[in-house]
């Protein structure tokens, strides 16, 4: 079994993550002097976001150059000194790679916006008249150039002009771009909006619709898998790395069409079970309902496997965090370790998110001005129209993607530990009672919680290769399902809600090994989770 089947990663957010020098931003030596920490929570992985150099309209998912670092993370010194401490732990480095778009101040675009005849101009795709696709940060995906007297195409922020995958010079580019990080060491790629990469040619205008006009002439294009073959014998197969892909709007069949035996990539992120509490797109939220986060989850147990390998994940830089959206503040405890151990122990790669493991919550900041997201902005003055200030301020404080980005809490001091400075975005105020340090000395500890977890995993083949079985699929609180390999079998039993619940019989009961309250009775607590094994 691949080592990127047994370990669970850790994503960090540099931005946040941990400031080495004052200037409020977190940087690579932050994340060097936090090595032990997430050595000793039993992660293998480590994932970060984009540390590039980049004007930073998206914080990074706008690049500039893919070979430098950007010096509010540091140099490539301190990246060597990073790679070279995290291999010395045992532990893997994994880079986010972002190859859709570029940031529109990358060399290529300079180039290729200053004339049609630039041999970069093809780099980038291009038309005399817009088209009616709409991008995903809300509005027209088409920005007109003077220069040119054309429109280019950006189906994020318009610093974000999407690359043209048709040309092949620009596909050596990025092999040669992602050879320097191989041979540098790095253990494998998050693939940014991967299955964005191929658009119809001729570039139709799409179906009307009123989110994402045109998603069905780029999303899962007709040369994607071409593309992403070409990626894989050329380049991946001839190190030993792991791909996971972000694939927007996929479904398991689609997903297989990719990662089955791993044929194009080793895994997939997929959003369905991120719409428990929205309709499609998350701008429409709905209430929550675990039922419906219990669906997603188990239909991709169902579908993928046995012949692909699914992602877990709760959280991550895009999204809110899953205590303030799938748990609760009044058992703040019970429902960050009973969302821990309904995901981890399904069938997968786990991926934790920084400060979930410490149940790390939304912010409450009510003034746009403490918002600093660039789709955030976006939306906020896309929509404030129809639904007014207050009306988008609702949705914001509920979904915005800075509720994720706020700066990881250490400790009770001053700016939770992260810097000296001012941290460039605002700290969660809740950081004087939800932090490492404190929670490391909580009798409740989610950080414990965690490694416990995890430590079983590791320890156990049937919650990482086991069969999944889930049990009362229409309860609409308890969650209930069974991994087992070999005759060993772990039974999970939860219950969702705030509310004690009836417990399900549950199977092959034997020994109780871990859970997140201390007396068990007929009911389930709020939030109380059970963990039965039965060995061979
Ligand atoms: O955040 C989202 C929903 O509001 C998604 O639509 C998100 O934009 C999408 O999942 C793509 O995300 C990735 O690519 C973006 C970048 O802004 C995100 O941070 C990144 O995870 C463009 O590079
Ligand atoms: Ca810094």
């Amino acid at each position: 079994m691949k080592w990127y089947k047994k370990e669970t990663v850790y994503q960090i957010y540099p931005r946040s993550f941990q400031d080495s020098n004052g200037d409020g931003i977190g940087d690579l030596q932050g994340i060097i002097s936090r090595l032990d920490y997430l050595k000793s929570l039993g992660v293998g992985i480590i994932w970060l976001s984009p540390i590039y150099q980049s004007p930073m309209d998206d914080n990074g998912y706008d690049i500039s150059d893919y070979q430098k670092i950007h010096p509010d993370y540091g140099t490539m010194k301190d990246f060597n000194e990073l790679l070279k401490k995290v291999h010395e732990k045992g532990l893997k480095l994994v880079m986010d790679l972002v190859i859709n778009h570029t940031s529109d101040e990358h060399p290529w675009f300079l180039e290729a916006k200053a004339s049609k005849k630039s041999p970069k101009h093809d780099y980038y795709i291009w038309k005399d008249q817009p088209n009616n696709w709409t991008g995903f940060f809300g509005g027209k995906a088409w920005e007109y150039n003077p220069e040119t007297k054309e429109y280019y195409l950006h189906l994020f922020s318009k610093k974000q002009p999407d690359l043209n995958w048709e040309n092949p010079t620009l596909r050596e580019e990025i092999k040669k771009m992602l050879r320097f990080w191989l041979d540098k060491g790095v253990d494998g790629f998050r693939c940014d909006v991967i299955n964005l990469l191929s658009k119809t040619p001729g570039l139709p205008k799409g179906k009307p619709s009123i989110a994402l006009c045109g998603h069905e002439h780029y999303i899962n294009g007709p040369r994607i898998h071409e593309y992403l073959q070409e990626l894989k014998r050329d380049v991946f197969n001839h190190y030993d790395c792991f791909t996971v892909g972000e694939c927007v709007f996929l479904n398991p069949k689609q997903a297989l069409t990719y990662i089955e035996n791993e044929k194009e990539l080793n895994m997939v992120f997929q959003f369905q079970h991120m719409a428990a509490d929205n309709f499609f797109i998350k701008w429409f939220p709905i209430k929550y309902r675990p039922i419906r986060l219990k669906k997603a989850l188990s239909r991709w147990q169902n579908e993928v496997n046995p012949t692909g390998w699914n992602t877990l994940y709760l959280e991550n830089h895009d999204q809110p965090r899953s205590v303030s959206r799938f748990g609760s503040m009044k058992y703040h405890y019970e429902s960050a370790t009973a969302l821990a151990t309904l995901f981890l122990f399904q069938r997968g790669t786990p991926f934790i998110y920084e400060g979930q493991e410490i149940g790390m919550t939304n912010a409450p900041f009510t003034n746009l001005e403490d918002y600093q997201d660039v789709e955030t902005h976006s939306i906020y003055h896309q929509f404030v129209k129809i639904f007014g200030h207050k009306g988008m301020m609702k949705k914001i404080m509920k979904m915005s993607r800075d509720h994720a980005r706020t700066p990881m809490q250490w400790n009770s001091e001053e700016n939770a530990g992260f810097t000296n400075g001012k941290p460039w975005l605002k700290v969660n105020p809740n950081y004087q009672t939800i932090n490492v340090k404190q929670d490391e000395t909580n009798e409740k500890s989610i950080q414990s919680f965690y490694k416990a977890i995890l430590l079983l995993r590791k320890n156990h083949k049937a919650l990482i290769m086991g069969d999944y079985q889930e049990y009362d699929e229409k309860n609409p609180h308890i969650f209930f399902y069974t991994r087992s390999h070999e005759g060993e079998t772990f039974t999970i039993v939860g219950n969702l809600t705030s509310k004690p619940r009836k417990c399900p019989k549950v199977p092959l009961i034997e020994n109780l090994i871990l859970s997140n309250v201390k007396e068990h009775k007929q009911v389930l607590d709020p939030y109380e989770i059970r963990v039965y094994h039965k060995e061979k």
